[in-house]
C-alpha cells in the first residue's frame, strides 16, 4: 500500500466512512478502495466505489492515478456481478458543480436493477 492510499480519506463524509468514523456496511474493501450502498438510491441497486486516496474529483486526478482509476472500474464490475446485475448496469462519475457532484471525494456510481433511460437529467 503506498503512502497516499494509507492516509485514507479526507474531510468529506466519504472520508469519515473510509476511516470507519461513520458505521457503514462495506460491499467490498481492499487497500485502495471501498464500496457501499448509496444512501439515496436512484435504482434498485445503487452503490458507490470510493478510493481511499482522497482525490476530490476526476478532473483533479493525476496521470499517476491511472491504475487506481482502472481498479475502481474493476471493483465496480465485481460488485455489480455480486449484486446480480447480469443484464447490465450504468457507471457514472459526476465531476464538479456542472456535473452534479455533491461529495468532493471522487466516487463511481453503479446503478442497475431496472431499465435505465438516456439521456440522464
Ligand atoms: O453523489 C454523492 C452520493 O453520495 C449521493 O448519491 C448520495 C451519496 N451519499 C451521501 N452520503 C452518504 C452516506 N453517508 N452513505 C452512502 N451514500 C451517501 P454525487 O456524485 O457527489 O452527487
Amino acid at each position: 500500500m503506498d503512502g497516499e492510499v494509507a492516509q485514507a480519506g479526507g474531510d468529506t463524509i466519504f472520508g469519515k466512512i473510509i476511516r470507519r468514523e461513520i458505521k457503514t456496511d462495506f460491499l467490498h474493501e481492499d487497500d485502495q478502495c471501498v464500496a457501499f450502498d448509496d444512501i439515496e438510491p436512484q435504482a434498485p441497486v445503487h452503490f458507490l466505489v470510493v478510493p481511499k486516496k482522497p482525490v476530490p474529483k476526476l478532473s483533479d486526478a493525476q496521470d499517476s492515478d491511472e491504475k487506481l482509476l482502472g481498479h475502481l472500474l474493476i471493483v465496480a464490475r465485481t460488485v455489480a456481478k455480486q449484486k446480480g446485475l447480469t443484464e447490465g448496469f450504468r457507471v457514472v462519475i459526476n465531476d464538479g458543480p456542472m456535473g452534479g457532484q455533491e461529495v468532493m471525494h471522487i466516487h463511481v456510481h453503479v446503478m442497475g436493477g431496472r431499465q435505465l433511460t438516456w439521456p440522464p437529467g
